[in-house]
């Protein structure tokens, strides 16, 4: 994608709800200036990170936020944090499982919307410096990240359900806080992103949730987006930002103001070219630690992340560490074994484009250069993949995973036969090398 280009039509896209929201009579501000291409490259072809959402919830094993009110007594929810002692927390160890499962970047719950803080804030006691624990969550795992060469980035809750300044509260947003202040509270939640940014950065991403209700708006959304982009110009920061999610599609809608890219959640999204995407997706079913929450297969985890990849959009995986600070030991071995896959069959993930055949029955396609992955994730009990024809001529045809494959190309298109030895039960990678870049051909 041609990033001038695109970033020029974002600014466009922007324009129109400039408009909505501010009287003719006012100057329009400034559009909220994008990235650098060169920070949303890194991250696209990283394809892969790391999400953990943890918190003093974990004690209960209830979802994080969404129970307190519910499964759990507001009060005794947050009481937790007097209990909150991990004392098995090692970063080294979480930012190794990380990068030993083939993942590039690590988003870590800051805040959720229960407003307990994972660092240590100026601005708050509710904070983990103020647990037994006592130790700065954030610091140790931003530094152990830097040391294994994974980009820290957090994820921020801008609702905040236990903050006495913001309107809604437990359970899920539904109650009223007697004496509110949004005004206080966007001040609060700008200071403690800067201390976000100032204390822990550069971070990569800024993924920011818990937009949909009513006390945050467009305007304080491009407000919050413009102060990320001062604290760090390369700060890369998602569509939860604004108010333009189309739920959990995680698209954003047109003319709304829509941060760098858009974030499917609990599904893969669509064949998408135009603009980054990131599917966000459990390992198992609840977001924070439960026990015995039902783990996803090695075959869901990998044909997912290559669907994520054959979509041009990335997967940020889910786990929810335990009470006692240790992500649970059979999550760290499913990403283990991701991480075995990606160190043999890793070129056909990273560094690539989706397409140029979009997404079918049989599987998915990546690119890069001149070369194209076909990733066969299904045979359907077929001896034959069917392809659309392309103009540029396929110059060689071989299966990474192993095998022979028998390739043959016409003006009517192109057909792939793998013998049944040498077809994988999670994804058959058929690499053919074709004569120019695969970049100039449209998606078909
Ligand atoms: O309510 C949150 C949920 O707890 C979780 O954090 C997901 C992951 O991004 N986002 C929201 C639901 O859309």
């Amino acid at each position: 994608m041609n990033s001038p280009l695109f970033d020029l039509m974002r600014v466009l896209a922007i324009m129109p709800l400039l408009s909505l929201t501010l009287p003719a009579s006012e100057s329009i501000p400034p559009p909220a200036a994008p990235p650098p291409p060169a920070s949303l490259e890194w991250w696209r072809e990283a394809r892969f990170g790391l999400f953990i959402h943890w918190g003093p919830v974990s004690l209960k094993g209830t979802e994080i936020g969404w129970s307190r009110g519910a499964e759990v007594p507001e009060v005794e929810y947050d009481r937790l944090f007097r209990d909150f002692n991990p004392t098995r927390f090692d970063a080294r160890a979480w930012a190794r499982t990380a990068k030993a499962a083939g993942m590039r970047y690590l988003v870590l719950t800051s805040k959720h919307h229960d407003g307990f803080c994972l660092w240590d804030s100026q601005y708050t006691d509710y904070d983990v410096m103020n647990t037994p624990f006592g130790r700065d969550v954030i610091k140790e795992l931003s530094a152990a990240c830097r040391k294994e060469g994974i980009v820290f980035c957090t994820y921020h809750s801008i609702c905040d359900w236990w903050h006495p300044d913001y309107p809604l509260g437990s359970p899920g947003g539904k109650s009223q806080k007697p004496s509110p202040n949004m005004d206080r509270y966007n001040t609060y939640l700008k200071n403690q992103v800067a201390e976000l940014v100032h204390n822990y950065g550069p971070l990569g991403i800024l993924w920011f949730d818990g937009e949909w209700e009513s006390p945050w708006n467009p305007d304080r959304a491009l407000d919050l987006y413009r102060h990320c982009r001062q604290l760090q110009p390369s700060l890369i920061v998602n569509n939860r930002v604004g108010k333009g999610r189309e739920d959990m599609a995680g698209t954003t809608a047109r003319g709304a103001f829509a941060g760098d890219y858009d974030t499917p959640e609990q599904r893969i999204g669509k064949f998408q070219n135009d603009r980054p995407w990131e599917s966000c997706i459990t390992i198992c079913q609840q977001w924070a630690w439960k026990p015995n929450d039902p783990l996803k297969t090695l075959k869901q985890c990998l044909q997912t992340l290559v669907t994520c990849a054959g979509g041009d959009g990335n997967l940020l995986l889910n786990v929810g560490p335990m009470p006692d600070g240790r992500i649970e030991p059979r999550q760290v071995e499913r990403l283990q074994e991701m991480g075995h896959w990606l160190k043999r069959y890793g070129k056909s993930i990273y560094a690539t484009r989706g397409g140029p055949f979009r997404p079918g029955a049989w599987g998915v396609s990546t690119h890069h250069g001149k070369t194209v992955y076909v990733h066969v994730l299904d045979w359907q009990n077929q001896d034959t993949v069917r392809l659309p024809a392309i103009e540029k001529r396929i110059v060689s045809a071989s299966v990474l995973t192993g095998g022979k494959v028998n390739c043959t190309q016409s003006a009517q298109g192109i057909e792939l036969r793998v013998p049944v030895k040498s077809r994988q039960e999670i994804d058959t990678v058929i690499q053919l090398r074709i004569e120019g870049p695969a970049s100039e051909i449209a998606p078909r």
